[in-house]
């Protein structure tokens, strides 16, 4: 019974966080009024636009006053309206704030953006829809003075309808964007990067067919090297209708009928393909059309599997040559929201001689999955369930089922995309390990053809403590064991390296999600002085050999490819703000434990293709 009411209880809180996953598939695709660009804002550290002077939302206050920050024009002159958009300061959009405004740096409250736009439909029984790529943390959205919603999660897509809405010129959107942090947040009010506010990605007003495909799933078969298997969904008033499916190239083109909830599964031949992997990431273009709707994109077909201790891509047991990667370009300092930002980051981590990439620790934008697909690198995607979590609170679950659901909604047709990670560094509990198991078995349920993983912990055995034990009940249902470990940094010193021993007890590919240490590019000294390049040298090329005394090593990703802010980082002179566990500085200089991973990478991939 405390079962069924827990459950009763999720569904309802899950419907709370709505929209979730319903955003169009392939959204650049579609036809696009783009609304980047400069955007009118108040910044709002009270919150005043939101609540009234009794502290009451003005959404459910019985009195709005003045306060409530809508574009609303004076009806007569003795109007009091304590607000102007016009002759308020911009700001960039896709952008974080802090980055833009030294004002702003530190700043976590909400900002109100504003911003006109006149419309054209451009068939006349078309559907339109506010696309946001994400707004960090939480986004309040009002269309010429009326609220279309509420989205809570920073790394997400969302989206609203608003066919029937729109005005020919003079269009108002308000959107009120708050990053505060809060405790049973997810992320909590705990983590180690930069808490970047702001409408970071794309917005875009699209429109759609009447009647058009929402999403589509077009994989291969969990098993199956020449089958295709997944589903395609319409939206509209014609739910039961035909849909083809064409792959021009492979001289594929089927027909699939949906039934009256605009679904159908799709399963059939994909005869001739060559298959997507780093060393040749072939795609193909994949269209999908229904009625007058006609969408297409560039997919890549590959498995990924594991058997025993290996990993196999495409049926090949394949070592992960990884590095970890926050969503920042160093040079600029900010958020990276451009496909430029993603090659800048990308490319340095091909330099390195990577196979694989780890999206660290949220939803990385949209770029980045379909550069990676591009360019030939696999990706390990993961949510913000973050260190400490509040895992018995249900509203808690809700947001993180939420947000992964987005994501995987997002990226399901990405080749690159090949393991989904519930959380990072989680302290085990049963109430940790419900929560996440949970996790697991809704990501089951939405893709059965990637790998699920999380980044979890070692501990030194009580008896000996050279011997590293890593032992997580989350990796019983895990595809792999992955876990960060730091010898040498925050525990003991990098000699210490010689002396570990591993008990690591599942038959299953162990990737080692995190090793690193601190160096100041440009400070140079004695291997053992913290913070030097040498340190960091002297970690890698003592870490390495360390690693490979595990048995089921398939893969690593050392933390991390660049320097990144972080305000847990305040030593003067060294960090000032900035995690120095980069493999690349802050100016884009590459520090020398580049080179000591890079000449591992390819004698791993030396190693790999003999
Ligand atoms: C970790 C965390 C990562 C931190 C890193 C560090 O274990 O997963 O988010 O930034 O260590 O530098 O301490």
């Amino acid at each position: 019974m405390k079962r069924l009411l827990f459950a009763a209880c999720l569904a309802l809180l899950t419907a709370n966080f709505l929209p979730a996953a319903d955003a169009l598939i392939n959204a650049s695709a579609r036809q696009a009024l783009s609304l980047n660009g400069r955007w009118h804002i108040i910044i709002d550290p009270y919150d005043n636009g939101y609540f009234n002077y009794r502290h009451e939302p003005h959404d459910a206050a019985k009195n709005p006053t003045s306060g409530y920050f809508l574009d609303k024009k004076p009806a007569t002159p003795s109007e009091l309206i304590e607000y102007d958009f016009d002759h308020s300061p911009s700001l960039m959009v896709p952008a974080d704030w802090n980055s833009q405004d030294d004002k702003l740096f530190y700043y976590e409250g909400t900002v109100w953006y504003r911003r006109l736009f006149d419309f054209t439909p451009h068939a006349p029984d078309a559907r339109q829809f506010l696309h946001f790529g994400a707004a960090n943390y939480e986004a309040d959205v009002y269309l010429n003075g009326k609220k279309l919603g509420r989205h809570v999660g920073g790394f997400t897509p969302f989206q609203f309808e608003v066919t029937g809405k729109l005005l020919p010129s003079g269009n108002s959107l308000v959107v009120r964007v708050n990053n505060q942090r809060h405790l049973e947040a997810v992320p909590t009010v705990n983590t180690d990067w930069w808490n970047y506010g702001g409408l970071t990605r794309d917005v875009m007003l699209l429109e759609a067919p009447a009647t058009h495909v929402r999403d589509y799933f077009i994989q291969l078969k969990s098993g199956s090297r020449d089958r295709i298997a997944g589903y395609v969904q319409l939206d509209g008033a014609a739910l039961a209708q035909k849909v083809k499916i064409e792959i021009p190239e492979l001289k594929i083109s089927t027909e699939v009928t949906t039934d009256t909830a605009g679904r159908a599964p799709l399963d059939f031949a994909l005869t001739g393909a060559t298959l997507w992997s780093p060393e040749n990431p072939q795609r193909y273009e994949v269209i999908v059309s229904a009625g007058a709707d006609r969408l297409a994109e560039k997919i890549g077909f590959r498995t990924i599997e594991t058997r025993g201790t290996d990993i196999l891509l495409n049926g090949k047991s394949v070592f992960l040559r990884g590095i970890c990667l926050h969503e920042e370009n160093p040079l600029r300092g900010g958020r990276a929201t451009t496909p430029e930002d993603a090659r800048l980051l990308l490319g340095w981590a091909k330099e390195l001689g990577c196979n694989y990439v780890r999206l660290a620790h949220y939803p990385h934008n949209e770029y980045m999955a379909r550069i990676a697909d591009e360019m030939g690198l696999l990706l390990w995607a993961e949510v913000p369930v973050y260190w400490t979590i509040h895992w018995d609170d249900p509203t808690t679950y809700a947001n993180a089922a939420n947000q992964l659901t987005e994501l995987i909604a997002r990226d399901h047709n990405r080749a690159s995309v090949i393991i989904w990670s519930m959380a990072n560094e989680t302290p085990v509990s049963p109430s940790r390990t419900t929560f996440l198991k949970n996790l697991v078995v809704l990501t089951r349920s939405l893709d059965s053809t990637r790998l699920i993983s999380a980044a979890m912990e070692r501990h030194s055995s009580p008896e000996d403590p050279n011997t590293s034990i890593v032992e997580d009940p989350l990796a019983e249902v895990t595809d792999l064991c992955s876990f960060n470990q730091y010898i040498g940094w925050y525990a003991g010193l990098p000699d210490d390296c010689a002396k570990a021993k591993w008990l690591i007890n599942y038959n299953k590919p162990v990737i080692v999600s995190e090793f690193g240490a601190d160096a100041l590019q440009g400070m140079h000294g004695d291997k053992l002085a913290r913070f030097t390049e040498e340190y960091q040298e002297n970690l890698y090329q003592q870490t390495l050999p360390m690693l490979e005394k595990i048995p089921q090593l398939r893969g690593m990703t050392p933390w991390i490819l660049c320097d990144f802010r972080s305000p847990r980082r305040p030593l003067p002179g060294i960090q000032d703000g900035w995690n120095r566990k980069g493999l690349v500085g802050e100016n884009g200089t590459k520090k020398k434990a580049f080179f000591i991973l890079r000449d591992y990478y390819a004698k791993k991939a030396a190693e790999a293709a003999r």
